[in-house]
């Protein structure tokens, strides 16, 4: 789970390619359903996002034989991986407070429920 902050308000498509399924969660919009056993297959889906920060959450599993993950958004019909700027907080890094959040950062409040309170 992290943030994603899109350029522009805009319908983006993602795409989720993955062995076996996957489901790409913004906000609370389920964009894309990839939950089946298969080998590596794109699923692709559409949402309306407004210029701030949405919390993005990619579930995934692995069932038999090879496995693999790749999220990618669609710009101007071009496939490619969503550049760092656009994403925030590796798992590894310490989340922030909802009150550190600058204003512009509007995330449901559910978000918050998963994230550690740190120090
Ligand atoms: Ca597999």
């Amino acid at each position: 789970m992290g943030y994603l902050f899109v350029p522009e308000k805009d319908v983006y498509t993602f795409a989720l390619e993955s062995d076996d399924g996957s489901f790409l969660w913004i906000d609370e919009t389920l964009v894309i359903d990839n939950w089946a056993d298969h080998e590596a297959k794109e699923s692709r889906g559409k949402i309306q996002l407004e210029k701030v920060w949405h919390s993005l959450n990619v579930s995934y599993y692995e069932n038999y034989g090879d496995a693999s993950i790749k999220l990618f958004w669609v710009m101007n019909g071009i496939k490619e991986i969503i550049p760092s700027e656009n994403l925030c907080c590796r798992k590894e890094v310490a989340l922030p407070k909802k009150r550190d959040l600058p204003m512009e950062i509007k995330l449901p409040d559910y978000f918050f429920s998963a994230i550690p309170t740190g120090n």
